[in-house]
């Protein structure tokens, strides 16, 4: 390998201002400054993931494939930076140059390829496996516009186009020479054995690679991303006969397939370009995992012992049958033991139990993209009948292909991603596949990564630990527990309780300069902040605090806890509830933030266009996570983690991964409240469960009515009666119900804050006892309970 030495963070800097952009420090824009920076991080990122490719390839060892529609990675500057451990470097060299670090990272646009949990938790598993060493790559799609830009009018949710690749960006590597032609439509001929597919139309899938670097750069992998392209780009007999726009349509088409992030991420769209979407990156990534298999190894019999894929969720489920095309129709590999194959290696993750998300599309649709999957589908949906004679359910029913029936039938292992989630599976949805392959279901408790979710958003606590413990908590989490003794020393537990302190008053500092929110950094910090959804419960935040205000209203002298409500998230363009939710909190923040009588007690905020950045500012300064979905509803949530871990104790129900956070932190650290999964199914059985919980709540009542009669939107007082007149309905989510546990578990909070020793404790045991929620753990789980691979570190 050619050797290079390394020159200083400055001269690097220096060079790439000058060579790579054209430019003078005089002369430099803040982009550039940026982009120079990220490039002499990036040459350094380069030679670590040279290193870690030469050493798979040497050691032949097995590889995981981690296929996913989503990728939310947010910024990579600061997360390169701080895995080089070039912090105070990059500080030091920019400041030469009169440039300040947190603006040159502030200029960096959040890749948003991602909706919530699922995309993120897809970049902290990249992270993880970086970290740990294991070889393996992220496929994904390229998409152009990420998560719709969220901002409010009159209260109300507005949708911009997002435009990260519009300002230029630095981790990305084009590779014109990787291409793979995907297609769709057509027919299938039969010639004896030989079956072939002919699609009618055909884009290419370009690739483009990002290093994903780990901790201490010891090791890097690839995160490869597909664009599409077309394969003739320009009509010329078209221009020659000046139809311009038909000259350039062949380009144009063939984009749209990248052109952007569906953004629900929980129900499909049902529409033919998800699908296409789907394919084209589950094609693209098989046929290039296929091409580097065979350089390196040859046999495909031998496949699942040297590829481990992932499926993150049934977005890529068309894998399954794609991979037994290709080795059954295109290699020749006998039907049976192409599904053999394929089985071993593919493993599934799925994500959610909402019956609305749970993918399926009509044949009619399938069987016209995708004409030889259908009926490939067909086979193995046979053979697993003939296999299991006890067999009910079809994965093709009600003129649908069931994505998650296949999946399963297609993967050695099935996990869900919390303790919770995991049992319900068994249960629910897999219970008939569940008793047919009772090994196959596994559990793997989401996690996330502590050098993005501690290390770099929270320095001034990561500080503490540090000196504290040393550093080993950077890459072994579980060290935290060594903080426990420090717990009960005063003068530790007040540095602990400045930090957090501080935390607050630089994000309150923030809240007055960029949206004019003025707020006292004493009052507690109350957090929800995740995708809107009725499950997820924010209108049981808001009601609460409505009631709250009511009764402050009442008493304006009592001794209360002063409290920011502070929400954040996105709903899904077409989610009316959900914007409605959203628009309600907006309305009742201004009336009620402007009430001279409560507003030193009681103050709302929700900040727009929730990203990874505005997470990565708001979960170190949260006083309190609001973890509040109906139970049997969360699969995981992982956000519940972050906060555990920064130091915010959760007010929430037993739902997903708060269990475990409970069974973790201590359940006298965790404000537990509301029905638990089995009591929601039996409360549901209840007649008039809404009506008799607000019957027997006058808070509640009193805080229906009020938004009823139009108190928080006075020129349409009826604006608000698809909410009330859901609560006071049907009420699925059982908001009506939850409500007065809720209340009670807010009034404890209320309490145990006004103990700020006793609060700093609390907080400090959520942060020694979060160790296990590393998504280091997660990584290492799998490895070994699903893709049987290994690290090259250890
Ligand atoms: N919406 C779950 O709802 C979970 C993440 C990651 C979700 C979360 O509870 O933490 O996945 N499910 O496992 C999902 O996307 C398609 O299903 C999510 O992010």
């Amino acid at each position: 390998m050619l050797q290079l030495s390394t020159p200083s963070l400055r001269d690097s800097i220096l060079r790439h201002l000058t060579y790579s952009f054209g430019k003078d420090p005089e002369h430099a824009i803040l982009e550039d400054w940026r982009m120079a920076l990220s490039y002499a991080v990036r040459d350094r990122i380069v030679d670590a993931w040279f290193k870690a490719t030469h050493q798979t390839y040497e050691t032949g060892a097995k590889r995981v494939y981690y296929l996913s529609m989503e990728f939310l990675i947010g910024r990579l500057l600061e997360d390169g930076i701080v895995n080089l451990e070039l912090v105070e470097e990059a500080k030091s060299a920019l400041a030469e140059f009169s440039k300040d670090y947190n603006d040159v990272l502030a200029d960096e646009p959040d890749a948003a390829l991602g909706n919530g949990g699922l995309g993120r938790l897809a970049a902290c598993f990249l992270e993880s496996l970086s970290t740990i060493g294991c070889p393996a790559h992220g496929y994904g799609i390229r998409y152009e516009h990420g998560l719709f830009r969220q901002s409010f009018v009159g209260g109300r949710q507005v949708e911009q186009p997002e435009l990260w690749l519009g300002q230029r960006h630095a981790w990305e590597f084009e590779r014109p020479e990787v291409r793979y032609r995907i297609g769709f439509g057509g027919h299938v001929t039969n010639h004896g054995e030989t079956v072939r597919w002919h699609p009618a139309e055909e884009v290419e899938a370009e690739a483009f690679d990002t290093p994903v670097v780990g901790w201490k750069g010891r090791w890097a992998n690839t995160l490869r991303l597909w664009s599409g392209r077309a394969i003739h780009p320009f009509d010329l007999a078209a221009f020659n006969h000046g139809d311009y726009a038909a000259a350039a349509a062949p380009e144009a088409l063939a984009r749209t397939i990248s052109r952007v992030l569906y953004p629900d991420d929980t129900t499909e769209q049902g529409k033919e370009l998800r699908l296409k979407q789907e394919y084209f990156l589950t094609g693209a990534a098989l046929r290039d995992i296929l091409r580097r298999f065979n350089n390196q190894f040859g046999d495909l019999r031998k496949l699942p012992s040297k590829v481990a894929i992932q499926l993150n969720d049934t977005h890529p489920a068309i894998a399954g049958p794609e991979l037994i095309r290709i080795l059954h129709d295109e290699r020749g590999i006998p039907f049976d033991e192409s599904m053999d194959i394929a089985r071993n290696t593919l493993s599934y993750t799925n994500h959610t139990l909402l019956p609305e998300a749970l993918e399926s599309w009509g044949e009619a649709l399938f069987g016209r993209l995708l004409p030889r999957h259908i009926q490939i589908i067909d086979q193995i949906d046979n053979e697993h009948a003939n296999r299991n004679p006890s067999r009910t359910q079809s994965m093709r029913a009600d003129h649908q292909v069931k994505m998650g029936q296949l999946s399963f039938v297609m993967a050695h292992k099935v996990n869900g991603v919390s303790a919770l989630h995991t049992e319900l599976m068994k249960t629910t949805v897999f219970e008939e596949l569940h008793n047919l392959h009772p090994d196959r279901i596994v559990n793997q408790t989401n996690g996330v990564t502590p050098r993005r979710w501690l290390l770099a958003c929270n320095p001034r606590l990561a500080g503490l630990i540090t000196e504290s413990i040393g550093e080993v908590w950077v890459d072994d989490l579980e060290q935290l527990e060594k903080l426990e003794p420090y717990i009960e020393d005063a003068g530790w537990l007040d540095r602990y309780g400045k930090v957090k302190r501080d935390n607050k008053v630089e994000l309150s500092n923030w809240m007055g300069q960029a949206h004019g929110f003025h707020v006292d950094p004493d009052m507690i910090f109350d957090v929800q902040i995740k995708r809107l959804h009725e499950y997820k419960r924010q209108h049981l935040n808001i009601l609460e605090t409505i009631a709250h205000w009511l009764e402050i209203r009442d008493n304006p002298d009592a001794d209360w806890t002063p409290r920011l409500k502070l929400f954040a998230g996105k709903a899904a363009p077409g989610y009316f509830f959900a914007k409605d939710i959203i628009r309600l909190i907006n309305d009742a923040a201004a009336v009620i933030n402007a009430d001279p009588l409560t507003n030193k007690y009681l103050k709302i905020a929700f900040l727009p266009n929730y990203n990874v950045t505005l997470a990565e500012r708001l979960v170190p300064a949260a006083d309190l996570s609001e973890q509040i979905s109906t139970a049997g509803k969360e699969a995981s949530g992982t956000g519940n983690m972050k906060f555990a871990l920064n130091g915010a104790p959760t007010v929430g129900t037993l739902d997903g991964a708060n269990v475990e956070i409970r069974d973790h932190v201590g359940a006298e650290n965790f404000f537990l409240f509301g029905m638990t999964a089995e009591e929601v199914m039996e409360r549901r059985m209840v007649e008039s469960h809404a009506q008799k919980a607000i019957a027997a709540d006058p808070r509640l009542a009193r805080a229906l009515e009020v938004i009823r009669e139009g108190r928080f939107s006075p020129a349409e007082p009826e604006r608000y009666h698809n909410i009330t007149g859901n609560l006071e309905g049907a009420d699925y989510f059982l908001v009506c119900s939850d409500f007065s546990d809720y209340w009670r578990a807010q009034r404890e909070v209320d309490a145990a804050f006004k103990d700020q020793q006793g609060w700093a404790r609390m907080a400090a045991f959520n942060t020694a006892r979060s160790g296990w929620f590393s998504s280091d753990r997660t990584i290492r789980g799998y490895m070994k309970d699903i893709w049987d691979a290994k690290s090259l570190l250890d």
